[in-house]
């Protein structure tokens, strides 16, 4: 089998997104997402330009080779583009190759572990109250586990809270809007968050909670103590990641897990955080950091260290990534848990697929390959519309993370 041609589709079903078409002599196709929240036309350029004209000619079986062809070929390595751009071309590869041989993606990565992968759902108030609802909601829709972010009093706007009623989405349309921080008001108000959710809502359900990269390792440690009554299944993101080391200090004072990783694009990024067991769970997923290849070596490698996968997936995966993630989560034997944020109706008649949510947990499906499809004339009728992440600043103008 030989690929004979390449295409990028961008569309804006709602929110952007970036998706490779792989065609082959045989008139077998594969799909992979690319999309990088943001920086949408930096991938599709870098794959358009840079990444189809080689990749023409090849043999799709050969889903290891071409991998490093594309990383160790570049000469320039790593990076958020870069490693989109390979993971897109390597979920194509492996649906592809799931749809040549007749099977679902998972029976290719060591079969089914599991019947189908425990999800989180994104609980968001503007308050303490309204946060409550929210969980209680998802509790009553089947939901095991739930990610709890309220509201800041004091604060206008923060990560995860929803505007104007609307489902909350990270990225908005236009230049990148401003908000304003403060980790006082932070620290100060998330135990109580917690206090009055285990009050209502009992012991048994999973809560979980994003940091967002937004504390220091010792404030992080103090969040994670004050947490420790709650059982959080996990505290995510405590801090950025760039310095590994930093996650010590945290280690030293807390019981509470850290999941960490929604932002690595390459095993190195967590290399020390995992070898050194600083983590519980690794976010890392399969769009953004090298796609199915490099991820089912990364889970494989985390196993030796007791840190289980507790992969990435907010609205900006696409249908086509979210069944990636599934099929490695039913596959590997230390899968954690699994990211649920649904996306709107425009997306989910965009992307026909086979995977499917009942009783709190996410199934791939049986369809050959991985079991989405892009209705192209669709996506044609939605448009690529600039659309950023927001960007964060301290109450007294000074830039932080967001
Ligand atoms: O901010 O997906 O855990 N989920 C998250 C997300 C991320 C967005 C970034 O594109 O932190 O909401
Ligand atoms: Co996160």
């Amino acid at each position: 089998m030989k690929i004979t041609s390449a295409k990028v589709i961008v569309c804006s079903p709602g929110r952007n997104f970036v998706t490779l078409k792989i065609e082959t002599d045989e008139g077998i196709y594969g799909l992979g997402d690319a999309t990088l929240n943001g920086r949408e036309l930096s991938v599709a350029s870098y794959l358009q330009d840079h990444l189809i004209p080689s990749l023409i000619g090849r043999d799709p079986f050969q889903t290891e080779d071409i991998w490093h062809y594309f990383y160790r070929g570049a000469y320039w390595r790593r990076g958020p583009v870069t490693m989109t751009a390979i993971a897109a071309i390597d979920m194509a590869l492996w649906d592809i190759k799931g749809k040549a041989l007749k099977v679902p993606v998972y029976n290719l990565l060591g079969g089914k572990s599991r019947e189908g992968a425990v999800v989180y759902a994104h609980a968001n108030g503007v308050d303490i109250e309204q946060t409550i609802d929210e969980v209680a909601r998802y509790k009553d829709l089947g939901y095991l586990a739930i990610r709890a972010q309220s509201g800041i009093p004091g604060l206008k706007s923060t990560y995860g809270v929803p505007k104007d009623n609307k489902p909350y989405e990270p990225a908005e349309r236009g230049l990148p809007s401003e908000s304003l921080w403060s980790t006082e008001k932070y620290l100060r108000h998330v135990p109580k968050l917690f206090d009055a959710l285990r009050t209502r809502l009992g012991e048994e359900l999973h809560l979980l909670h994003d940091v967002h990269h937004r504390l220091t390792p010792i404030q992080a440690a103090r969040l994670g103590k004050e947490l420790e009554p709650h059982h959080l299944f996990w505290m995510e993101d405590p801090v950025a990641a760039e310095l590994q080391d930093g996650f010590r200090l945290i280690r030293q004072h807390t019981t509470t897990p850290i999941a960490v990783g929604e932002v690595f694009n390459s095993i190195y990024d967590a290399e020390q955080l995992i070898r050194e067991q600083l983590i519980d769970y690794i976010r890392m997923t399969v769009v953004h950091a090298g796609g199915i290849t490099a991820m089912k070596k990364a889970a494989d490698f985390a196993a030796l260290y007791h840190v289980q996968t507790g992969s990435h997936g907010a609205t900006d995966l696409s249908p086509v990534a979210m069944a990636a993630a599934l099929h490695l989560d039913v596959a590997i034997n230390n899968f954690g848990i699994q990211e649920h944020m649904a996306h709107n109706a425009e997306t989910e008649e965009t992307f026909p697929h086979a995977y499917s949510f009942s009783e709190g947990m996410m199934y791939p499906g049986d369809t050959p390959g991985l079991g989405v499809e892009i209705d192209e004339k669709l996506a044609e009728r939605f448009p690529y519309q600039r659309a950023y992440l927001p960007v964060n600043r301290k109450e007294d103008g000074t830039l932080f993370h967001w």
